[in-house]
């Protein structure tokens, strides 16, 4: 690497920053670590100098005059600057009064996202640990990504570390010669990794199984799931929502054939006679056999017996993506591809079984030694128990006091009073915006710390400005990677902004437990004592000592050597001796009917892998919105962050997000390639730019968006204006996945398409309007 250049890192991937001495410009460049850069690098070069970078920090105007008698403004007001001593207070004010006449529990601190890479200066862990020791604050409960299978994998597996079942690439490439992909493992979302994407590799990868005989088969509504490097894969469309359809019918086919294990169904699982009974029909009358599904997921039933055959005949693994959970009913696939895999008999042996989310970050497939730590924050301890799922917390802020049924049990909701929000897009994650503003608006104060005038920033209260990561040093890290990276400061802080972890501990001196906080450190001290506190515990689980902290700084980088043995497959000391090995359910076995789920007697989660209708989809009563709308992650991005950068810009369609529609889907609207239109359905209305599949590449009736659009209301601050740059939560749906996961359910969503003829400019980037200081 040139020496003028300095090194730093991002979930997308480690480079190197470069600043032009004539223009000052700064440019990135890949790093040697890494086979594959991801283009997304030259974002933040250029993010860093955005003229939404928020420069100090901001109070509504509203809320300085009125306090939370104003919370229904929030969203349309400007905002007047004020000094760093000025917003510090505040916000001790704010937090100090809610915890004096309300409690901790009237504090929401579950502020999720995915902030920046860095370990240090992860800001929802400065938060957490800043409002836990203040004497607590109420959580989220799950994630976006996979909260269905956090839910319901112990319930089957009697674990939920989700990020562990999956089969890494030696293996796959040595061991599976079918690899069935449910949801595809599109190659655009292996750019990042939660912590610092450090090789982009899973393209070599798939080309490497490819070459060593494995097949790939992707069950998708959309060809674009396909994995580069997979060439040759089969494409089978399928309906969206309906997965758990054709895995019931691929399994039926097997017990049909007689080519159900049932060695292995009798060893190594529990409830299996009880399940059968419901593959052939035997107490409702109705096979789940191939014809069956065939009318609900619209592959043919001889597609679907072929498939089944060609798994049986060979060492099969099944796959299924997180965005298949991401819906009504999201337990069910992940519980219907185990009953499936165990159906098949393959659990345990290598290269067979099941896996869940192959490809849908980076390195989540990588070899590596197991149990490597990581320099993180410490949370320490939260003293308010209460916690709320993430995919309800419109329910807390509208319907305090009430019961919200969770896992078997209820949650009464807290009363919230103050949100402290701090490296999430709130805007981003949560559905059905038009409800989520209303939801907003509920509690007294929000806060929001941001390095841009992002949309939860334009509907805060107080905004805190902070530094990116290329304002500061830190370490990268992730769980899936044998890699820790040091990330050097590149430039100045912009403006006035701070560090949060910075905040968190002035706020913290103000509040009388500074020491407590931060114990005296600053960055360098906090680096090194994180640092040695890791490096120690790699020690103490036999790992070689990474060198000290200089040595790491001055290298860049610490590898991990690999072992020597290679990694036993996913359960395969249970399946050799399940009573000796037992999983973590009741039986000790794979639940195949959990007798505890039958006890919390659900409505929408039975207590098998069941088909259930959801809510909306192109087989039921889609009424005036008959295109399925799938919102996946975006390839230019990730999620909202780099939106505001040219190579997310340059993918837009007349300026706003693509829809992609499928030719006949545009030619039946007189639609076509450039035009603008309102996406809408009773949840909502967006504008979108139009694009037109490929003939051939999606199923009809299917719409496809990224996620991450900047939220642009026409009325900024109002429930139900049309957002005029392409937000798909403006539309989709908040209802949970079921009573018993409670999870974000984003791809269960129908819409129409029609026509805007004169759209509104698109504001998203512009910041927003500011007043005097005062
Ligand atoms: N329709 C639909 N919606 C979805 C999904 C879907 O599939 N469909 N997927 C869901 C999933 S899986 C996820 S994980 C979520 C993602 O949702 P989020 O993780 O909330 O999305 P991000 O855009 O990454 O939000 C990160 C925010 O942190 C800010 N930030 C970055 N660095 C810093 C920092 O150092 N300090 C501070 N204070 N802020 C910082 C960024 O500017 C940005 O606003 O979205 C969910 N939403
Ligand atoms: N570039 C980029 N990469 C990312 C992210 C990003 O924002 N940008 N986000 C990261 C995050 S936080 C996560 S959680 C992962 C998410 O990883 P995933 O959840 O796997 O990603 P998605 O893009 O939501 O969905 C993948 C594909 O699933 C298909 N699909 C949707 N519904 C169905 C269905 O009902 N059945 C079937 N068979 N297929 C369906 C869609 O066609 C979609 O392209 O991605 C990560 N990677
Ligand atoms: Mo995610």
């Amino acid at each position: 690497m040139p020496s003028d250049s300095t090194q730093t890192a991002s979930h997308w991937g480690v480079y190197h920053v470069r600043t032009d001495p004539g223009t000052g410009l700064l440019s990135a460049d890949a790093s040697p670590l890494d086979p594959h850069s991801s283009p997304l690098r030259h974002g933040l070069p250029e993010a860093v100098r955005d003229r939404s970078r928020i420069d100090r920090p901001h109070v509504r105007e509203g809320w300085l005059r009125h306090r939370g008698a104003s919370r229904a403004d929030r969203g349309s007001e400007p905002f007047v600057p004020v000094d760093w001593d000025t917003a510090l207070d505040l916000v001790t004010d704010a937090l100090t009064d809610a915890k004096e006449r309300l409690g901790n529990s009237s504090i929401y601190g579950g502020s999720y996202g995915w902030a920046s890479a860095g370990r240090l200066h992860h800001a929802p862990s400065a938060l957490k640990r800043f409002l836990g020791m203040f004497g607590g604050y109420v959580d989220k409960i799950g994630n976006h990504s996979f909260g269905a299978a956090l839910a319901i994998a112990p319930y089957v597996l009697g674990r939920n570390d989700i990020g562990n079942l999956v089969v890494r690439w030696p293996e796959l490439v040595a061991h599976t010669r079918l690899l069935v992909l449910f949801g595809g493992a599109a190659s655009k979302n292996g750019q990042n990794d939660a912590g610092g994407a450090i090789g982009h590799e899973t393209p070599d990868r798939f080309a490497d199984a490819r070459a060593a005989g494995m097949e790939v088969v992707c069950i998708s509504p959309s060809r674009d799931d396909v994995p580069d490097g997979a060439q040759g894969a089969d494409w089978i469309p399928i309906r969206p929502g309906t997965d758990v359809a054709m895995m019931l019918a691929l399994a039926h086919t097997l017990v049909a054939d007689g080519r159900a294990d049932r060695a292995f169904l009798e060893s190594a699982c529990v409830g299996y006679p009880e399940f059968e009974r419901y593959l052939t029909g035997a107490d409702d009358g109705r096979p789940k056999d191939a014809a069956w599904a065939s009318a609900i997921c619209g592959v043919g039933a001889a597609t679907i017996e072929g498939l089944a055959r060609r798994m049986a005949g060979t060492r099969t693994l099944v796959n299924t993506s997180w965005s298949v959970q991401r819906a009504d009913h999201g337990e069910q696939p992940i519980w219907a591809t185990v009953a499936l895999a165990a159906v098949l008999g393959q659990i345990g042996l290598p290269g067979g079984g099941f896996a869940l989310g192959i490809g849908a970050v980076s390195g989540n497939s990588l070899p590596r030694p197991d149990g490597i730590p990581r320099p993180t924050l410490d949370l320490g301890t939260n003293p308010v128990t209460t916690a709320v799922p993430v995919g309800r917390v419109y329910e807390m802020l509208l319907n305090p006091g009430t019961d919200l049924p969770h896992d078997g049990g209820t949650i009464r909701l807290p009363e919230i009073e103050v949100v402290h929000s701090a490296g999430g897009n709130p805007f981003h994650h949560n559905l059905n915006l038009n409800r989520f503003v209303r939801a907003w608006q509920r509690p007294g104060t929000v806060i929001v710390h941001e390095p841009w005038w992002s949309p939860p920033a334009r509907f805060a209260d107080i905004v805190l400005p902070s530094t990116t990561t290329m304002e500061r040093d830190d370490v990268a890290a992730t769980e899936h990677s044998r890699y820790w990276v040091a990330m050097k400061q590149v430039i100045a802080p912009y403006a006035h902004s701070r560090h949060d972890l910075d905040v968190f501990s002035e706020l913290a001196d103000r509040l009388g437990f500074g020491h407590d906080y931060h114990g005296g450190r600053d960055q360098a001290a906090w680096l090194r004592h994180l640092y040695d506190r890791a490096r120690a515990t790699a020690v103490e689980r036999g790992f070689d000592s990474p060198p000290d902290f200089e040595k790491f700084w001055a290298a860049g980088h610490h590898e991990f050597a690999m072992p020597d043995e290679e990694r036993a497959p996913l359960l395969s000391d249970f399946r050799a001796d399940p009573a000796g090995h037992p999983l973590g359910t009741p039986s000790g076995r794979i639940e195949l009917v959990s007798d505890t789920i039958r006890g919390y007697a659900l409505p929408d989660c039975p207590p098998h892998p069941s088909w259930l209708e959801p809510s909306e989809w192109l087989g039921g009563d889609v009424g005036a919105h008959p295109l399925h709308l799938l919102s996946g992650q975006p390839a230019h991005r990730l999620h909202s962050q780099l939106d505001n950068t040219a190579g997310s810009r340059a993918s837009k369609v007349a300026g706003r997000e693509p829809i992609t529609l499928h030719p006949d889907d545009a030619a039946e609207r007189g639609l076509s390639a450039g035009d603008v239109v309102r996406v809408f359905n009773d949840r909502g209305a967006f504008l979108a730019g139009v694009a037109v599949a490929e003939p051939g590449t999606v199923l009809r009736g299917v719409a496809r968006m990224a996620t991450g659009a900047w939220y642009d209301p026409a009325q900024p601050g109002v429930a139900g204006s049309l957002d005029k740059h392409g937000n798909p939560n403006v539309v989709t749906s908040d209802r949970g996945t079921s009573e018993l996961g409670q999870c974000p359910a984003a791809q269960t969503c129908t819409v129409q398409v029609e026509l805007c003829p004169d759209p509104p400019p698109v504001t998203a980037f512009d910041p927003p309007e500011i007043l005097a200081a005062r």
